[in-house]
């Protein structure tokens, strides 16, 4: 967004509170931290020259890599000579002329336009246990990793959590500790990484055919670089269609989830894709018991997102992890010692990991105090839930625009893709606004028929259904149980965002 606002003779200011660019890949420096969308098009399309000069040099980067990436393009663009780093912003207030924006150490700063790129996995979401200020050990949430790292060798390590997070930390926690205990509330679906070096003929491929992949990724549900098989999972006999699923399980990766149609619709496709990887885990977890607590059966695969892992399961068959599950016998509290659970068991800890998740989407922008037109808060319009036109800007709030925001595609899609798109769009808009002198604030008619869009969006799938998940609000005690991406896919968003510019932002209210 810098480097596009510059590009069109703004002057912009990033805050961050960081010390340091990368957002989630600052933070999330946990073991085993990579990421589940390839290398080649988890980063910029922007600049094809930046496209070029990059190695990757894995399937799925790793998250220094992914750190060093965002690093090379700061200074490659010269982005950090604007940037605050170290600057937590507080509250942001509107007046008639623009916005307020106030720093934690009181420092006020002044902008007529206010864009927020506060990500959708930022606020970090740990369980609000007793006794945890007691724990003699160290404890940490994932998200905000010790920079030096954390020593587990030698020590009885308890991990909260198995999304993606945990499923990702549990095989290189079990390599590092004496013992790994793993408390686990919802079991989960996981598919194999298979994570490899990237070769050099590989590279030489992509880079030839970045036009291409890009082009893809435009015109995907999801902003990733292919589309979903057309294949009708319930029109194939048993054997073709397990063939269809091992080919996929084989090639790895959340391709996985598109190797047939209608698997996020038709409960009937999706329940053979879940069986497939229900009998995967059975197959790989030696003690019956433990694969059976495993296996997921009150959620349909790919209704909460799914992970990517490498040995995940197979991590289960080491003497020296062992697997609690906190459904069936929830954790009570936290001790001087370890956890204590509903039951009264004791399970003895050096040290504790939350891997469990963030306050997604609304967290990070209600963690500022943002008041709009006549001082209404942010909070207080979103008390039963976030309510947005196109996710980029909300009624009462002028000239405040939201990279990512709830009732965009976001978190359902390959994140660079989406945060491109709504960098142009907005960067279009701003252009509009300066030239005209106007005010962008999205009218509450163009806000109400959005929500029943995204209402309409996710009701057309099973997202929903699943009623643990994070896409609804349903991991954070008292958070409104609201479906919070757009889940009509990137293409059919991006189309509703051209037609608004393209009709001269009539949801908007310019005036
Ligand atoms: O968090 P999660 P995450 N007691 O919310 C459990 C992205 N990501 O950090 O399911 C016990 O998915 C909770 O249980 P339940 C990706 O989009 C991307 O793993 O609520 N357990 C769940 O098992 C991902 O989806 C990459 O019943 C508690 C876990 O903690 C998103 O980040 C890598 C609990 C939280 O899972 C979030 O993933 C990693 C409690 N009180 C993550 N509270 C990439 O590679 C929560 N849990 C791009």
């Amino acid at each position: 967004m810098l480097h596009r606002l510059r590009g069109l003779g703004f002057s912009a200011r990033v805050l961050e509170a960081a010390d340091g660019v990368g957002g989630t890949w600052y933070w999330n420096r946990y073991p085993g931290a990579r990421c589940d969308s390839e290398s080649y098009y988890y980063c910029y399309s922007f600049d094809p020259e930046l496209e070029q000069e990059w190695r990757w040099t894995e399937r799925y980067p790793r998250q220094p890599e992914i750190l060093a990436y965002l690093e090379h393009v700061a200074d490659r663009f010269d982005l950090r000579r604007d940037i605050d780093f170290g600057v937590r912003v507080a509250s942001a207030v509107r007046d008639d002329d623009g916005w307020s924006v106030t720093d934690t150490d009181g420092r006020v700063r002044r902008c007529r336009w206010l864009v927020t790129a506060v990500g959708c996995l930022s606020a970090a979401n740990v369980p609000d246990l007793p006794g945890l200020a007691d724990f003699t050990g160290p404890w940490h949430h994932t998200g905000r990793w010790p920079h030096d790292g954390v020593d587990v060798a030698g020590k009885r390590v308890g991990l909260v959590g198995t999304g993606s997070t945990g499923i990702q930390a549990v095989p290189v926690l079990a390599e590092a500790a004496a013992h790994l205990s793993v408390f686990q509330r919802t079991a989960n679906y996981s598919i194999p990484a298979r994570n490899a070096p990237v070769s050099e003929a590989e590279v030489a491929a992509t880079k030839a055919d970045y036009p291409e992949i890009r082009r893809v990724q435009r015109e995907s549900t999801n902003g990733h670089p292919f589309l979903v098989a057309d294949v009708d999972a319930l029109a194939l006999s048993d054997d073709e269609r397990d063939g269809v699923y091992q080919r996929a399980w084989d090639r790895g990766g959340l391709r996985f989830r598109a190797a047939v149609k209608d698997l996020l619709s038709d409960p009937a496709v999706n329940e053979t894709a879940s069986d497939f990887i229900r009998e995967k885990i059975h197959e790989t977890v030696a003690d019956p018991a433990t694969a059976e607590a495993l296996t997921p059966r009150d959620h349909y695969f790919a209704t909460k997102r799914p992970p990517i892992d490498t040995g995940y399961f197979e991590t289960y068959n080491r003497s020296d992890v062992s697997l609690v599950d906190v459904r069936a016998d929830p954790i009570a509290s936290v001790t001087p010692d370890g956890l204590r659970l509903a039951s009264g068991a004791e399970h003895e800890l050096d040290v504790l990991v939350f891997a469990t998740g963030f306050d997604a989407l609304t967290g990070p922008l209600l963690s500022i105090d943002v008041r709009g037109r006549d001082g209404v808060a942010l909070r207080d319009a979103w008390a039963e839930g976030p309510r947005t036109h196109l996710g980029l800007g909300v009624a009462g709030f002028p000239d405040l625009f939201t990279i990512t925001g709830p009732g965009s595609p976001s978190v359902l899609t390959n994140m660079p893709t989406a945060i491109e798109q709504h960098v142009d769009w907005i960067a279009d808009l701003l252009v509009r606004l300066r030239e005209t002198g106007e005010t962008a604030e999205p009218t509450r008619a163009a806000e109400d028929a959005w929500a029943a869009r995204v209402q309409e969006a996710a009701d057309a799938t099973l997202l929903p259904q699943a009623a643990s998940s994070w896409y609804l609000g349903a991991n954070v005690p008292g958070k409104p149980r609201v479906f919070l991406p757009f889940a009509g896919g990137m293409n059919h968003y991006r189309r509703a965002c051209d037609d608004e510019a393209a009709a001269g932002y009539p949801g908007f209210g310019l005036r």
